[in-house]
């Protein structure tokens, strides 16, 4: 007999379709009333704001690569609980350019996501740019459905629509002695005011690395859509990084360059302060943030607190990456 072994990310899949979003919201209407006074009003799960009545931004409507979505779900990737419903990750953000609060999804808006080029960059054959829309011509697109934990202690889970981010380093053809992927932000203070001089004092563009064992491991992933649409801007369109065992400030958003070095790059948290945010960042219960604790984590769209899980969950995939056992290597 056939004996297949459930890997820890795998569930069945009943768990990932829209009935268990509505599920989700018949549990919010019992329970979470104050957090989501709109929803008894709203026809669909999409009404949903964390922010009560506040407008729900969607995928971007003049987007030139609606027309390559949905994309084929990859089944190798499954979650261990519901989908967030899509209005809790369309309002409830994390894009400093944008401002520092959750709510910065309509901030977001003034983003222009067409023209957008992509750079490569450093140790390639050879230096070159290409129009977003090009680059996804030459992509395996797929849906992939993953888990986001944020050191701030929450965690959502999305249904991904992009390629691996190994097909994108393909395609850079980086030099093979090349260790690093680095990769960068836009940078418009005109557009993010959050990049103005003085607002936070911070070292705008935001960047992030990762080594380029990480970049071609299977679950490093370049989303360019959410929920079966292009990536609403709040959420990093028209490129953004999901590397799901990794602390979401990794997943850095809104990506123009990607240059290969031999250096480790300094990550925007990092430069900031770099006790609290290290590049390696991969999720551990047992290695607490100065300000949050890692044991647990408050799961969005639920009332639910449950344990975080080391690498969260995908250990599997990535733990032969870190084979230094120290609590605190590649943990901070
Ligand atoms: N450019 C950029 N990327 C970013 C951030 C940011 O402020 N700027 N915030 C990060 C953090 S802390 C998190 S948790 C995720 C949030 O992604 P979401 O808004 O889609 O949930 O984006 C990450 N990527
Ligand atoms: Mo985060």
């Amino acid at each position: 007999m056939l004996i297949r072994n459930k890997r820890s990310w795998e569930l069945p899949e009943r768990i990932a379709t829209s009935e268990s979003v509505f599920l989700n919201r018949r549990a919010l209407l019992a329970g979470g009333a104050g957090l989501v006074a709109s929803a008894a009003m709203a026809p669909h799960a999409q009404a949903f704001s964390l922010f009560g009545e506040s407008k729900v931004y969607g995928a971007p409507e003049d987007d030139p690569s609606t027309k390559l979505y949905p994309f084929k779900r990859n089944e190798a990737y499954k979650l261990d609980r519901d989908l967030t419903p899509e209005g809790f990750n369309f309002t409830y953000n994390n894009y400093y350019e944008f401002g520092s609060s959750k709510n910065i999804a309509e901030a977001a808006q003034a983003l222009k996501i067409r023209p957008w080029t992509v750079k490569f960059d450093g140790m390639v054959e050879e230096e070159r740019e290409v129009d977003v829309d090009t680059l996804l011509s030459a992509m395996p697109l797929e849906e992939r459905l993953y888990r986001h934990r944020c050191v701030e202690a929450w965690s959502m889970t999305i249904p991904w629509c992009g390629f691996p981010l190994a097909a994108l380093i393909d395609y850079a053809k980086p030099l093979s002695s090349a260790k690093y992927v680095r990769m960068e932000t836009f940078m418009n203070p005109a557009v993010a005011p959050g990049q103005k001089t003085g607002s936070f004092g911070y070292p705008w563009p935001y960047v992030e690395g990762l080594t380029i064992e990480e970049a071609t491991n299977d679950l490093a992933f370049i989303a360019t859509g959410a929920y079966g649409k292009p990536l609403p801007k709040q959420m990093g369109s028209p490129l953004r990084l999901a590397t799901p065992w990794k602390y979401g400030f990794k997943s850095i958003k809104g990506i123009v360059k990607f240059t290969f070095t031999n250096e480790r790059p300094v990550s925007f948290w990092e430069e900031i302060n770099a006790r609290e945010y290290g590049f390696w960042a991969n999720v551990n219960p047992k290695v607490p943030h100065p300000r949050w604790s890692q044991a647990e984590e408050r799961v969005l769209g639920t009332r639910d607190t449950v344990p975080t899980q080391l690498f969260n969950g995908y250990g599997e995939q990535v733990a032969s990456l870190y084979p230094d056992t120290d609590e605190r290597t590649y943990f901070m």
